[in-house]
């Protein structure tokens, strides 16, 4: 009788734990929380026919309040796209499940040139999804002088019109390469030096912004704005007035990962979902709409050669050579933040 119990009750929970996946009309849902502007959403609905489902998406614009929400136990969800150092610190914190490699065949299609961006490149707990860098996005007739520096930023004669991304290591890293140092340094007269520079930026800009400087721009509500390049690509296409220029003192690249948290309530589906954004077609199309590179060798031939030739898509060597992936620096991460919050205080 009590195995009876028992048995009924394994039944109870099973049937608990598949539906923890399901909607109200019963379909699975997966829960995704990416950057805005970073995935071509009629993929998305493409994926949900496929799959009978439905995606749940959630936006975020900068890893560490995508980390802070999810670390305070946040969201639920199945699927989130870090970058490469940020998915180094959620892997040390346990926060990761393992990629069951079986259930992403197209595995086999990731550019081996593009391994290097990633602290993970055995994809034991993460897919690379796309690559990207930073710059400045600006107005060509308003800034017709513009050069392809981060000291555009001391530009009193912009001064208001101008914004910082909202991002420690992103803004503290244009900071330090503008003074030829490695964004990655732990030295703290580097950083006391970089952290004066942002202060001194700071002045000059109209705000800390990381999502919103696309509208600004393409409202002349800003002239010149820190950016990444594909969301600059994006306002570009709908406004020809819009350029974007890589800082020849060199940038920060990212590859942007996909990662299955511990919690996931649907792994099976977002393995489903991270192998799908790999399907050769799918990942060519989503890099044709959004201007990220998705390091999917397959994908390419199906490219448009000038998105291949593009050198704000795929740098050449020379400027290659002077941009640096952001690395996790272990402890010592707190240093920027500290750093992070010295800049914020200043008046
Ligand atoms: N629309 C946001 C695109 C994000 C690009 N990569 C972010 C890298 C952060 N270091």
């Amino acid at each position: 009788m009590q195995i009876r119990r028992a048995l009924s009750l394994v039944g109870v929970l099973a049937a608990v734990a598949i539906m923890a996946g399901c909607s109200r009309a019963g379909k699975p849902v997966l829960h995704v929380f990416n950057w805005s502007d970073y995935i071509k959403e009629d993929l998305v609905k493409v994926f949900e026919e496929k799959y009978g489902c439905r995606v749940v998406m959630d936006f975020y614009d900068s890893n560490e309040t995508m980390y802070a929400k999810v670390k305070a136990g946040g969201g639920g969800y199945d699927v989130i796209f870090p970058s490469s150092y940020m998915v180094s610190i959620m892997h040390g914190e346990g926060m990761l499940m393992p990629i069951d490699r079986s259930k992403v065949p197209n595995l086999k299609y990731i550019d081996p040139d593009y391994t290097r961006f990633t602290m993970d490149p055995g994809s034991d707990h993460s897919v690379p999804y796309m690559i990207s860098n930073s710059g400045i996005g600006y107005l060509k007739s308003r800034v017709p002088e513009v050069k392809s520096s981060w000291g555009m930023f001391d530009d009193a004669s912009l001064a208001g019109r101008m914004t910082l991304m909202n991002d420690m290591r992103e803004t503290i890293g244009a900071a330090l390469k503008f003074l030829g140092y490695s964004l990655n340094t732990t030295n703290d007269f580097e950083l006391a030096e970089a952290r004066d520079v942002v202060i001194r930026w700071k002045k000059n800009i109209a705000k800390f912004e990381s999502e919103q400087y696309r509208n600004g721009l393409a409202s002349a509500e800003f002239l010149l704005c820190h950016g990444y390049n594909g969301d600059v690509m994006q306002v570009m296409e709908e406004n020809d007035d819009v350029g974007y220029v890589i800082p020849e003192e060199g940038t920060s690249l990212a590859s942007d990962d996909m990662v299955i948290p511990k919690d996931a309530r649907n792994p099976d589906l977002a393995h489903a979902f991270i192998n799908f954004l790999h399907e050769p077609e799918v990942a060519a199309e989503n890099t044709a709409y959004i201007f990220y590179l998705c390091p999917n060798t397959a994908s390419y031939k199906l490219l448009d050669a000038e998105v291949l030739e593009d050198p704000t898509v795929v740098l050449p060597e020379a400027l290659l050579a002077k941009c640096e992936v952001i690395r996790d620096l272990g402890e010592l991460n707190e240093k920027y933040t500290k750093v992070w919050d010295e800049i914020k205080a200043a008046q």
